[in-house]
């Protein structure tokens, strides 16, 4: 018996040398979101922007002006887990500091 016949199917084999088709797939990845609030300061949404997600001031400054007058932007995009994690952190400071500022998640 040849090695396609063991093998079967139509496609190239899988030896123990070459793999055909790589085994490893890019993680899906997520959008993390703010959302516009008519209560959270400027300056603490530009602060959470610096702190989770490593904007400079001058591009979080941006990213909070767009969410401003947008109603939405994106802080940064990531891992299903480090998404969840910042998320979780801003909300975490935002309710610490009595402020109603939302994040969310959304597949890239
Ligand atoms: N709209 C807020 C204000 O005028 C500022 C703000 C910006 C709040 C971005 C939330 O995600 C936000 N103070």
């Amino acid at each position: 018996m040849s090695e396609s016949d063991r093998q079967g199917g139509g496609g190239p084999s899988t030896g123990v040398v070459v793999r055909a088709r790589p085994k490893t797939r890019k993680p899906a990845m997520y959008k993390v979101l703010m959302l516009n609030d008519d209560y959270t300061p400027m300056e603490f949404v530009v602060h959470v922007l610096e702190r989770f997600f490593q904007k400079t001031r001058e591009e979080a400054t941006r990213i909070m002006l767009h969410v401003h007058r947008r109603g939405v932007g994106v802080c940064g995009i990531y891992t299903y887990e480090v998404a969840e994690t910042k998320v979780t952190q801003v909300m975490d400071l935002a309710r610490q500091n009595q402020h109603p500022l939302q994040c969310t998640i959304e597949k890239e």
